[in-house]
């Protein structure tokens, strides 16, 4: 891409949503509504997810209500449910890159703004477990402080008028389809970075659709760059993930010549959700081998379009044999890019070749090479 083409109207202050943008409040609403709906011997189905992102609590809990034909009022609903969630607000965790993105925005003294569709209250409730963040925002703004919340405009132009900045100088970072509305309608810069997988085509109207705030590229808006990128990899918190190499689709040997160990997701579906879909890259161990390095996605393979969110990592290494039902231990330490389709089979094969070449480079730097002593990758017990 052209400089010209991918530089986009200049800003100078970031309007940030805070549920399913910097916080994975999804993993509580789900949480806590499948213990509530036992009551009323109804199970939860995350079919719903899609009409409560970005509604105000009042409006989503009236979605709840009608959606499940609960015999109560949203009223009812509503004060049954908020004592649920108001003690597990500091369970709330920070999505990947968002105390990244935070922190970076602050040091640069880039003015930001909180506007959530959120009671104040609660925002505040939130916010306070998370080191750093009260601080780096000079405005925030509830739901409960307009007449209107999101996809009224209103919220956006309050927080532009308090940061005593232009709204067409301001970029909102939004993952739900009010916020991507109400911030248009602001006549503001919007990226949207959905929470629900899929859904790409709801968004057409934002400025850049991004996968993970892992993807965010603050240059495009004149804003100062993130600088920890190194070698064409993002650096991210390692975490751990093993289980016995399963079947998967026994299409990467076949399709494209490239063997992915599949891990089983079963067990695992909590820390799935928590890493954005992406080509990442580490270590992996098997107990009886040794040592390997590793590129993956983790995701629906957009080109095959998978209807499961799988792991499927493909050691840098030549085995003679497969090693199915063999133990497989895995650090993944770094980020390469956001999965993508491809027009042809081709093309992908030689971009997840270029993936394994990236990674097998930037694992001999000493900030991804000391991981490959974690003892997670030796143990031989589950
Ligand atoms: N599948 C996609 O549809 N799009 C991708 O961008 C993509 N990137 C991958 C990168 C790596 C390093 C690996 C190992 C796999 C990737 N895949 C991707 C998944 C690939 O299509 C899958 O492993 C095979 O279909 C085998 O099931
Ligand atoms: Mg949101």
């Amino acid at each position: 891409m052209s400089v010209e083409s991918s530089l986009k109207m200049l800003v100078s202050g970031v309007i940030l949503d805070l549920d399913g943008t910097l916080l994975n409040t999804d993993a509580l609403v789900v949480g806590v509504m499948k213990v509530f709906l036992v009551k009323y011997s109804k199970q939860w189905d995350g079919r719903e997810v899609h009409k409560i992102v970005g509604k105000t609590p009042i409006e989503a809990s009236a979605v709840i209500v009608q959606e499940y034909g609960l015999p109560c009022s949203t009223e009812e609903f509503m004060s049954e449910i908020t004592p649920m969630f108001s003690d597990q607000w500091c369970n709330i965790k920070a999505l990947p890159g968002a105390c990244r993105l935070i922190k970076h925005l602050a040091d640069h003294k880039v003015p930001m703004a909180l506007a959530s569709n959120s009671p104040r209250a609660n925002i505040d409730a939130k916010i306070n477990c998370h080191q750093g963040w009260k601080e780096s925002f000079s405005v925030i703004i509830g739901g409960d402080e307009v007449r209107a919340g999101k996809p009224s405009p209103e919220i956006f132009l309050e927080a532009a008028n308090r940061l005593n900045i232009e709204p067409s100088r301001c970029l909102v970072i939004e993952d739900s389809v009010p916020g991507l509305t109400g911030g248009k309608a602001a006549g503001m810069q919007v990226v949207a970075v959905p929470s629900i997988p899929k859904q790409s085509d709801l968004f057409t109207a934002a400025d850049d659709l991004i996968n993970s705030l892992l993807d965010l590229h603050l240059e495009k808006w004149g804003l100062p760059p993130f600088e920890d990128w190194i070698e064409g990899t993002l650096p991210i918190e390692p975490w751990h993930i093993g289980g016995p190499v399963i079947k998967g689709y026994g299409r990467g040997s076949k399709v494209l010549g490239i063997p992915t160990a599949n891990l089983s997701t079963e067990g695992y579906s909590d820390l799935l959700s928590q890493h954005p879909s992406g080509v990442y890259f580490g270590w992996a161990g098997l107990s009886t081998r040794g040592v390997y390095k590793m590129a993956m996605s983790i995701g629906w393979n957009p080109y095959f379009n998978n209807t499961e969110k799988t792991i499927e990592p493909w050691l840098l290494h030549e085995f003679k044999d497969d090693f199915y039902g063999e133990d497989l231990r895995l650090v993944i330490v770094g980020y390469i890019r956001p999965e993508a389709n491809f027009s042809t089979l081709e093309s992908l094969i030689a971009k997840i070749h270029e993936d394994g070449r990236v990674a097998e480079k930037a694992l001999d730097l000493p900030l991804y090479s000391k991981y490959k002593d974690d003892l997670f990758l030796r143990s031989s017990s589950l």
